[in-house]
């Protein structure tokens, strides 16, 4: 499915914006048709301005290159990076040395762009070895570090061709990864973190404001989260979503709000006329006339309540009201809910999910402290590298934020090759299940197909919601297990780090350059065309906004 959908001829997603801005304009010139035509190329955006991407895309497409989504499937590799360090971030290593070694074969290459850039000019594939990308990895360095290893000279040469020596890492792999499978640099976190930007308080959109978990104005953004809480389990999605706008715009000022900076406030992104005079309400009163009326709503006491069980959306809610339900005794009544529980098989039915939650509903109430969350993803990563050795991952959510105690746990994971994350997460769940670990499968669904003519929503995710049972006091809790491919894993991690509205902004400024968006990857709205984020930080680059903290996504009240 990756190579399928990476190898179309067309130029990366990020590069729509960069043929359509007037400041950017492509540097279409030259064709050479069929010159490349048995050559498969993988393109390695970082470190490459958005007009070189663009460039470098049309010259592979006019000379009819294969381009390739990953640089295992490619013969040649172009890169402008130079540094041995920077590359080991985008590439295994083992297969940046296998490529430089092979220079002399012509069988793969690392090459610059130039390499490209001059065999259309002069209508035919020039020599790879001229233009190495690496000139500092000669074979004698090589050499002097296969020395240094136990395997003999004349083997390791031989094996570093083939990618079979251990590769040289400069980060240890993550805690939970068997120590003789280490997956290649991009699926790692960076070994330096991009460094902090200043954000502005004031952009347009939130995921562009630095948005931390603990903030000045709670008191009012919580008086406010009532009534967006309020419209939304009436399913009034457009008054809660600027409810929500005005939120996260208020959550952002860096001050306390008073009446004198009252004027600064009306300013701020989605601060209207109807908000404005609740924050003078607030200023005036102390609290928010609409605000108390709402909490004091028998109908909005129990819908909230109701939504509090797994499973109860707005809808259901609404319905249970409707028949006269308005406590917990009566939606257990109503759900004929007993407390002994035996362990479903994977439960498609939402009535057995609620009486699952209901009978469960003061445990997963409890909120789960930050070690709890990394020992129950240590002991879960144990399992999963037994399942397939070599997975990496992401603890993301509320944890990720920064939050000293989350709801639930949301584990994002990959593995390096395609073809065993296939079916990790129904196979994870399955030993998991017979360890006794999780308990309940509430919805697990499984990869879709990428479907091209986009008849149908796709994703490129394995998802498990299960109830984990913790082995030492048997206390369940909520755990989301999310398998993404490799070339998804970035864009998984980020969705499902949150908050919901920093996600919501991030799709609209993806939309702004032409791309879509959202866990399951970032494509091109044109084609959809899979890009393949080599970061988190690489997903922010394409999308052309600056890198922000995971603990600055607190968008949300
Ligand atoms: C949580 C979250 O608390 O993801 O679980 O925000
Ligand atoms: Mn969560
Ligand atoms: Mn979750």
């Amino acid at each position: 499915m990756a190579s399928k959908r990476a190898s179309s001829r067309s130029p990366s997603p990020a590069l729509e914006s960069a043929h359509n801005s007037p400041q950017c304009p492509s540097k279409r010139t030259k064709s050479a048709p069929g010159i490349l035509a048995s050559h498969r190329i993988f393109i390695l955006q970082a470190k490459l301005s958005h007009t070189d991407i663009s460039e470098i895309f049309d010259l592979a497409d006019s000379a009819d290159a294969d381009v390739v989504g990953s640089p295992d499937e490619a013969d040649i590799v172009i890169t402008a990076i130079g540094m041995r360090k920077r590359l080991e971030r985008h590439i295994d290593w083992n297969l940046a040395v296998s490529v430089e070694l092979s220079l002399a074969s012509k069988r793969k290459a690392l090459v610059t762009p130039d390499w490209l850039r001059d065999s259309v000019a002069q209508g035919s594939s020039l020599p790879c070895a001229d233009y190495a990308a690496l000139p500092d990895l000669n074979l004698k360095e090589e050499e002097h570090q296969d020395e240094k290893r136990p395997s003999s000279k004349s083997e390791s040469r031989f094996t570093s061709l083939h990618g079979s020596l251990p590769p040289a890492r400069s980060q240890s792999p993550p805690r939970a990864a068997h120590a003789d499978v280490t997956p290649p640099a991009f699926l790692l976190p960076p070994p330096v973190p991009p460094p902090d930007v200043e954000l502005d308080h004031t952009a347009h959109l939130c995921c562009s404001r630095p948005s931390s978990l603990i903030y000045v104005n709670q008191p009012l953004c919580a008086a406010l989260d009532v009534l967006r809480r309020s419209r939304a389990l009436e399913s009034n999605e457009r008054s809660a979503l600027s409810y929500g706008r005005a939120i996260a715009s208020i959550k952002a000022f860096p001050r306390t709000i008073t009446a004198k900076e009252r004027g600064e406030v009306q300013k701020l992104p989605y601060i209207g006329a109807k908000i404005s005079k609740m924050i003078d309400e607030y200023l005036f009163h102390g609290h928010i006339p609409e605000v108390e009326e709402m909490r004091q709503s028998e109908r909005f006491k129990a819908l909230s309540l109701f939504t509090t069980v797994y499973g109860i959306g707005p809808t259901t809610a609404r319905t249970l009201y409707d028949r006269g339900l308005r406590s917990l005794r009566d939606l257990e009544a109503y759900y004929e809910v007993d407390t002994g529980f035996t362990p479903v098989e994977n439960n498609e039915s939402p009535d057995l999910n609620i009486r699952i939650a209901l009978g469960l509903r003061e445990e997963l109430m409890l909120t789960i402290p930050r070690k709890e969350v990394e020992a129950i993803h240590a002991t879960i990563m144990d399992h999963l590298n037994t399942v397939e050795p070599g997975c990496v991952s992401t603890i993301a959510g509320g944890y990720r934020r920064g939050k000293p105690e989350s709801n639930d746990i949301d584990i994002i994971f990959t593995h390096p090759n395609a073809k065993s994350a296939k079916n990790l997460c129904g196979r994870l769940v399955e030993r998991l299940r017979s360890a006794g670990l999780v308990t309940h499968v509430m919805h697990l669904s499984g990869f879709h197909e990428y479907d091209a003519l986009r008849t149908a929503q796709w994703d490129s995710l394995e998802k498990a919601l299960t109830v984990y049972r913790t082995p030492n006091n048997g206390q369940h809790r909520r755990v989301d297990l999310i398998c993404a491919l490799p070339e998804t894993y970035w864009t998984a991690v980020v969705g499902w780090t949150g908050a919901t509205m920093f996600q919501r902004d991030l799709r609209l400024a993806a939309k702004s350059v032409g791309l879509k968006f959202d866990s399951s990857g970032l494509t091109r709205r044109r084609d959809s065309r899979l890009t393949f984020p080599r970061s988190e930080k690489e997903i922010f680059d394409i999308i052309g906004i600056p890198w922000v903290n995971p603990t600055l996504r607190n968008t949300d009240a």
